[in-house]
């Protein structure tokens, strides 16, 4: 293994971190392994207004688990109210910027007024506690709003990113069997109108449980409402009183559900609950992020994202922070744009993707070196492993060498930050998340369940419930089992592959499924393969992913056609479209090969292994000796030749 450089806290740091060197980092690491339920219980009752207190902290009847038991609380009263209670309604809670420059401040009293007359207005449309609501929305303050409404109510919301298409939004509204539908008329992105409300429109044609839609004016472009089932958002707004008392919901009343992929066609509905996920939220901003009450703090996440819920909702929210929004891309109008935004704002904690940070370096360092960053004392990485280069221009060109790196591993089940250094605790290791949080019993195994020892590779487990576990997928306990808890039972399998060094740093490498990650998105091959196959003139599809120099992965797709003359540019041409239309843009392949058959065990299974070798490194070398037809790989590999 190469030289890993290590980076210990400056002294600086480490005197104002909320948690203070390696030995407090450990304190709390013991008390909650030794103690989980008073380590927890006690948080809860600090951190948690309560409507009813809990009478216990933990059940767990594997593979449910439930948190603070018997005990009412709400999210919404715990984000918003619970400030303006204390005195700090005047505070800033959102610094918005929309892509066109227009921006918005909004106080916490402000927020709670706003959400208060939201959500009365929905209960004159008839939505009630249980029921679930899709959120379709572009980045703006009435995303947040649209979120902590229903969470006031005990409204089940489920966020559907706005890059996914209308077949993708359709699919999750039915799996959810929501009532209701807040959208927008569009939003702004690279200077164009992205319009959301024909996607809606052309999805509940087939989605009878809908009755009412909510449509937010961002952009103010052209939109066809249809009468008595869709309402616009300042007419439900208008009129309605700034009272609106949260409702006490259970501790494990389901908050929200976020649709994932997995690792086959059909993406998983996620569900999170109350009190567990709302508290974990809430401490990883202060033991990760180290937020104090004067930062002002940024996540680029989209709230469609499971990083947007509990890093920009839930977890900053619940601590009251000030926070940026941003809606737009950031090339537009220059490539500098979040380094204007930062230092306008003078943001001092900053949390992005390694894949945005890839595209930004190859646009030159005069982008940054333009602007005052000195505001920022922290940064943060999520969706993927962080390259070592990425991570030391991150540091250095970003952070000018002052600003700790806190690479985040976690997972829209795990609904938390799992894996990442204390900031003011940790010495960092580019590319490692170095420690597991307190409370979570992160190994690595081999499939008996055997620890592995340092330095070698094995399955990443959780060994514990943790507080913001995923509770089950929504409508599909058995899957749940299956998917997470069946390998090792009593365990929770994360997918991923990972790493612990001779020092227990975790370095996770990368998913052992069929799950792609593009961009810090997951994508299944399975889900894309779907979509292929559905082409009328698809016979068959595999889809692997192909190292990417900026996203990550790409999507590479390999094709076999049903009879016929097909022009293969104009047919490659038609299915990344086609994929963009089933998944949306994002899922859009970078490749489709043509071939006449794919290899094959002789069981009849795709061998994606092969095709993984092949776009990888242009030549298989691996077993092939389960291969069906040998010739076939040859064949591929030959004609990739010939097109290059
Ligand atoms: C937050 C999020 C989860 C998958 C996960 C990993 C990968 C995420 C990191 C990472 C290495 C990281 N949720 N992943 N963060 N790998 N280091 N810091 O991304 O559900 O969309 O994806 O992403 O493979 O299993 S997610």
């Amino acid at each position: 293994m190469s030289q890993v450089n290590v980076y210990p806290p400056s002294a600086e740091f480490v005197e104002r971190a909320n948690v203070s060197g390696m030995e407090a980092y450990k304190a709390l690491y013991k008390r909650a392994a030794e103690k989980p339920e008073e380590f927890w219980g006690e948080l809860a009752k600090e951190k948690i207004s309560w409507m009813e207190p809990f009478s216990h902290v933990f059940e767990w009847e594997p593979p449910f688990a439930k948190w603070f038991v018997g005990g009412k609380t709400n999210a919404c009263f715990n984000c918003v109210d619970r400030h303006v209670l204390a005195g700090h309604g005047e505070k800033v809670a959102l610094l918005f910027e929309g892509e066109p420059g227009d921006t918005r401040k909004v106080t916490y009293s402000e927020l709670l007024a706003d959400i208060s007359r939201f959500a009365n207005g929905l209960l004159k449309l008839g939505v009630k506690t249980g029921d679930r609501a899709i959120i379709y929305m572009p980045m703006i303050p009435e995303a947040v709003v649209a979120m902590l409404a229903c969470a006031r109510l005990g409204v089940t919301h489920s966020v559907v990113f706005g890059g996914f298409s209308s077949e993708a939004l359709k699919a999750r509204i039915q799996d959810l069997g929501a009532k209701l539908v807040i959208t927008a008329d569009g939003g702004w992105r690279r200077g164009k109108e992205i319009k959301l409300k024909p996607a809606v429109d052309e999805a509940l044609n087939d989605c009878p449980t809908v009755e009412s839609v909510v449509v937010c004016a961002r952009t103010k472009g052209s939109v066809e409402m249809v009468h008595g089932r869709d309402h616009w958002w300042h007419a439900v707004e208008a009129g309605q009183s700034e009272n609106c008392p949260a409702v006490p919901l259970d501790s494990e009343h389901p908050l929200f559900v976020l649709y994932t992929s997995g690792t086959t066609g059909k993406p998983k509905g996620i569900l999170h609950t109350t009190a567990g996920y709302l508290l974990q939220a809430a401490m990883t901003m202060e033991w990760v992020f180290d937020l104090k009450a004067d930062d002002i703090y940024w996540c680029t996440a989209d709230i469609g994202w499971v990083t947007g819920h509990s890093y920009i909702v839930y977890g900053p929210m619940s601590r009251g922070a000030t926070q940026i929004i941003y809606e737009g891309a950031p090339d537009t109008p220059g490539f500098d744009r979040w380094w204007k935004i930062v230092a306008h704002f003078k943001a001092t904690v900053f949390y992005t993707s390694p894949t945005a940070i890839r595209a930004l370096i190859r646009q030159g360092n005069q982008w940054p070196e333009a602007h005052d960053l000195s505001s920022l004392r922290l940064l943060g990485s999520v969706g993927e492993p962080i390259n070592p280069a990425a991570w030391e221009w991150y540091y250095n060109v970003i952070g000018k060498g002052r600003c700790p790196i806190v690479d985040t591993w976690w997972q829209t089940e795990t609904g938390t930050i799992l894996i990442a250094p204390m900031p003011g605790a940790v010495p960092l290791k580019p590319g490692s998340g170095t420690l597991p949080m307190p409370g979570v019993m992160a190994d690595v195994v081999d499939l008996d369940g055997n620890s592995v020892g340092a330095n070698q590779e094995g399955y990443l487990i959780v060994r514990r419930p943790w507080p913001s576990m995923v509770r089950t997928i929504w409508g599909d306990p058995q899957r749940f089992q299956d998917q997470y808890w069946s390998r090792l039972p009593g365990n929770y399998f994360t997918g991923d592959a990972a790493r612990r060094d001779e020092d227990g740093y975790f370095w996770v490498l990368g998913r052992v499924d069929d799950v792609l990650n593009v961009s810090g998105h997951r994508l299944s091959t399975m889900e894309v393969e779907s979509a292929l196959v559905r082409h009328p003139a698809v016979a068959e599809a595999a889809v692997v992913g192909k190292p990417h120099e900026i996203t990550g992965q790409s999507v590479c797709c390999f094709v076999t056609l049903k009879k016929g003359d097909f022009d293969h540019e104009a047919l490659g041409k038609e299915l990344r479209q086609w994929v963009g239309h089933e998944i949306g843009a994002f899922a859009r392949p970078e490749e489709i090969r043509f071939s006449d058959a794919l290899p094959k065990t002789r069981s009849g299974k795709i061998m994606r292994r092969l095709l993984r070798e092949l776009v990888t490194n242009n030549t298989v070398a691996g077993d092939v000796t389960t291969l069906e037809d040998l010739s076939v790989i040859t064949k591929l590999a030959a004609q990739h030749d010939d097109e290059a």
